[in-house]
C-alpha cells in the first residue's frame, strides 16, 4: 500500500476550459462544492501548505480549474465554487459550465470530494453534483466542512440527516466531519485518498 506524502503537492497548472487540458495520464480527485464551502482551505490543510490553493473570505475566489500534483499520476483539482449569488449572472453561469463540463467529461476523475458547509448541506445546486456522480463511476467522499462552527450534538444531527438523504440516492459514499481550521478529518481524508490511489494502482498494474 502506498501512503502518499501530501506535503509534497505542488501547483501544476490552471485551465479556463476543459478542451485546453493536455494532461491525459494518471487520475484526478476533484474538490467540488458551493462557493465558500471551504474547498481551497481543505486542499491547503491536506497538503499542509498555507497558500497552495488561494482561499478567501469573499466567495468566488477560485475562478479556474487548478491542478495540483501529489505524485506524477495523481492530481488534486480545485474547482471554482458554484452558486455565488452576488456574482453577475453571466460570470456565475460561466463558472458553473466550467465545473459541470469538467465533472461530466473528464475521464481521468477517479473520485469526487464533495464539500458542503455543515450548517447548510444539500442545497439546490448540490443536487446537480449528485446527479453527475450517479452517472459516473467515481468514488464519493462527502466532507461536512467548518464543523468547528457546531457543537458535537449538532454535528451528529447533520451527519445523520445528510447520510439518510444521500443513502436514498447513492450506492456508496463516505461522510467525514471536517475542519481545516481545527485540523479535524485531515488524517482520515488522507487515508481515503490513499485508498483511491491504491485501487487505481492495483487495477492498472
Ligand atoms: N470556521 C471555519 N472557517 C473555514 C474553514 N475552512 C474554510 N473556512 C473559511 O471559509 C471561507 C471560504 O474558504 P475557501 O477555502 O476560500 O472556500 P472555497 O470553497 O475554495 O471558495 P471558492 O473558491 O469561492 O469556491 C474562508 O473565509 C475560510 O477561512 C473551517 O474549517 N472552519
Ligand atoms: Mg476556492
Amino acid at each position: 500500500m502506498n501512503s502518499l506524502d501530501y506535503n509534497k503537492t505542488r501547483f501544476l497548472k490552471s485551465y479556463s476550459k476543459i478542451t485546453d487540458i493536455e494532461i491525459q495520464d494518471g487520475i484526478e480527485i476533484a474538490f467540488i462544492g458551493y462557493s465558500n464551502s471551504g474547498k481551497s482551505s481543505a486542499i491547503n490543510a491536506l497538503t499542509n501548505q498555507k497558500k497552495l490553493a488561494r482561499f478567501s473570505k469573499t466567495p468566488g475566489r477560485t475562478q479556474l480549474i487548478n491542478f495540483f500534483e501529489v505524485v506524477s499520476d495523481l492530481r488534486i483539482v480545485d474547482l471554482p465554487g458554484y452558486g455565488y449569488a452576488k456574482a453577475p449572472l453571466l460570470i456565475r453561469e460561466k463558472w458553473q459550465k466550467i465545473v459541470y463540463d469538467y465533472l461530466k467529461k473528464r475521464n481521468q476523475i477517479k473520485g469526487f470530494v464533495f464539500l458542503m458547509d455543515i450548517r447548510f448541506p444539500l442545497k439546490k445546486l448540490d443536487q446537480k453534483i449528485i446527479n453527475i456522480a450517479l452517472h459516473k463511476k467515481v468514488s464519493i467522499l462527502v466532507l461536512l466542512t467548518k464543523c468547528d462552527k457546531l457543537t458535537i450534538n449538532q454535528q451528529n444531527i447533520q451527519v445523520n440527516t445528510v447520510y439518510k438523504k444521500l443513502n436514498f440516492l447513492l450506492d456508496f459514499f463516505e461522510i467525514l466531519l471536517f475542519s481545516s481550521h481545527k485540523n479535524i478529518g485531515i488524517k482520515e481524508l488522507k487515508l481515503i485518498l490513499n485508498n483511491w490511489y491504491n485501487q487505481y494502482i492495483i487495477l492498472n498494474k
